[in-house]
């Protein structure tokens, strides 16, 4: 039977660049899940009778949310759904799973990077049938529908069996469970050179991938310890917890540096990795050395030829505005398109899509191509083991001999957490209100050339957004951006990002915060950043 439930709107159901993220609390309230979940199929057509791909990262509360939108997903007509067997589907597997089998879409239910369990984030989004998160005119639409929202339907079913593979009728909808690793683990064989990846094993090479007690436990179990054979152990906190061992399944500097201090000791392994909440995002570190996320989808596009999915070349690559220009320089030699794009894995669906690019990075952690339409930590990892095998030097080397062919970005990235939103608003009202006034001047000796707010002209659509991010250009090629955060639960994120150009070779073994200081002090000459949030330094830097 399926029942028409009132309702009334949640106001602040602001979708942002990964969907709906709040505070476990807030997702309690009767009704909240059921609302955003209404106002996505609201805000959709056509779907009657087609199927809709559900899965999560495995956070505390995954499992509530799945049986209701399953429930939903039956009251509102869908025909079939394919849920993750336990609920789970990382986030890059959602996304194969949805262009594998032709689906309708999929509701992926994670909160990324960010903390788990019974006070900490959760997270709803809808991704479209390209398997990517939905474009801005969905989200616009979904936010649009919840604002209006009286009702919601949903069938009653009863719980449904999440944890055994097979077929069920709920209603008049079928619910298949399934292999949550399988389609994936098959997709990652059809990339790489799987043989001289198990070669590379077998000769003793060590991998250490952290998994973060996250969604990529299973996933990397399988592929590197069964089908490569990595010795046991290769994986580390392999089990998905729903508060993720009480740490933030964020691989960066801060909270994978137990894997840091690792890779950079005594007896460091060769190669060492590690992926967030939901999958997408990986973290490398070769022995002795960190290679950042704006370098890594630089040379893995430099060298991407190197695995057998990408033998043909590359059609062009696509960063995010804020990630270092390295990628830009690799674009240039091999004389493919390099796209700029806005913070956010959605924008780069269309150039993908359209066979525009193949490679995508962000600086943020994420890496991806046209396998899938989400950013994807394991593939970054296997790619990079792909390449270590064929090219038969450490990740070091490889690093070291980029920064000689084409020059070194510093790079880092500065962020001011929970910040009072009205502080951080008006840096960047004020900001925004002296811009045209900035280039020509000087700060601290660097000499400001350009400095405006980003907007996006999309190339495929057309479409334009507006405002994301401030740049400040200087000589040389040097480069501070300002932005808000828009994936924050409580108060407001600024992201300072900073970057500087050296071509020496001879300059290429300098400390990054001490090599980028200048910059650092001249944004917040130019932008009060400490008199605005009342901090005297950032609360994480990567
Ligand atoms: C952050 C990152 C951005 C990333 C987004 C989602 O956004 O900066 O690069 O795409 O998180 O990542 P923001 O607005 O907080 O800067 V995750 O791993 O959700 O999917
Ligand atoms: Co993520």
């Amino acid at each position: 039977m399926i029942r028409t439930v009132p309702t009334k709107p949640f106001t602040d159901q602001k979708p942002g660049t990964s969907g709906l993220r709040k505070k476990v609390p807030e997702f309690q309230q009767e009704h909240y899940a059921e609302n955003f979940i209404q106002s996505i199929f609201d805000a959709l057509e056509g779907f009657q009778g087609k199927t809709l791909v559900i899965g999560g990262d495995g956070r505390f509360y995954n499992r509530e949310v799945i049986q209701k939108a399953i429930a939903i997903a039956a009251g509102n007509g869908f025909g079939k759904v394919m849920v993750g067997q336990g609920g789970i589907l990382s986030t890059p597997a959602a996304s194969n799973i949805i262009r594998k089998y032709k689906t309708f879409g999929g509701i992926i239910l994670s909160a990324s990077h960010n903390p788990g369990g019974p006070h900490e984030d959760f997270g709803i989004k809808y991704n479209a049938g390209n398997g990517g998160p939905a474009p801005e005119k969905i989200t616009d639409a979904i936010f649009a529908k919840s604002k209006e929202i009286n009702s919601f339907k949903i069938a009653d079913i009863g719980t449904i069996d999440i944890d055994t593979i097979g077929t069920v009728k709920a209603g008049d909808m079928t619910v298949e469970i399934f292999d949550s690793v399988k389609d994936y683990a098959e997709l990652m064989e059809s990339l790489f050179d799987f043989d001289a990846l198990k070669k590379l094993f077998k000769s003793g090479f060590r991998l250490r991938f952290d998994a973060m007690h996250a969604v990529t436990g299973p996933y990397a179990k399988e592929i590197f310890e069964h089908r490569l054979g990595a010795p046991n152990g290769t994986c580390r906190n392999f089990k998905p917890l729903p508060d993720f061992g009480g740490h933030h399944p964020d691989p960066n500097l801060v909270h994978a540096k137990h894997l840091y201090d690792e890779m950079m000791g005594a007896d460091a392994p060769d190669f060492g990795a590690a992926s967030d909440g939901d999958g997408d995002r990986n973290l490398i570190i070769g022995r002795g050395i960190f290679v950042t996320p704006s370098d890594s989808v630089a040379m893995l596009a430099a060298n991407a030829k190197l695995a057998p999915g990408y033998k043909d070349g590359l059609k062009g690559i696509a960063r995010s505005m804020p990630t270092s220009g390295a990628a830009d320089r690799v674009a240039e030699k091999l004389g493919i398109g390099i796209y700029e794009t806005p913070t956010g894995w959605k924008f780069f669906g269309n150039l993908l899509d359209a066979g525009m690019a193949t490679i995508c990075g962000e600086e943020s952690a994420g890496t991806g191509s046209n396998h899938v339409r989400e950013k994807d930590g394991l593939w970054a990892v296997l790619l990079w083991l792909n390449i270590l095998a064929v090219r038969g030097e450490s990740c070091k080397e490889i690093v070291t001999e980029h920064w000689a062919t084409y020059g070194r970005n510093y790079y880092s990235r500065h962020d001011y957490e929970e910040v009072e939103s009205d502080r951080a608003n008006a840096l960047v009202d004020e900001l925004r209100a002296k811009l045209g006034s900035l280039p020509g001047t000087s700060v601290r000796g660097l000499k400001i050339t350009k400095a405006d707010d980003f907007a996006y002209h999309d190339p495929v659509d057309g479409s334009v957004s507006e405002h994301q991010g401030i740049r400040i250009l200087f000589e040389g090629g040097s480069r501070v951006v300002l932005r808000l955060s828009g994936t924050g639960t409580s108060g407001a994120t600024l992201r300072v990002y900073i970057e500087r150009y050296e071509p020496d070779t001879a300059r290429h073994d300098l400390d990054t915060q001490a090599a980028l200081a200048d910059l650092i002090a001249a944004a917040d000459d130019i932008a009060g950043i400490k008199s605005h949030t009342g901090r005297d330094k950032p609360s994480v830097i990567t």
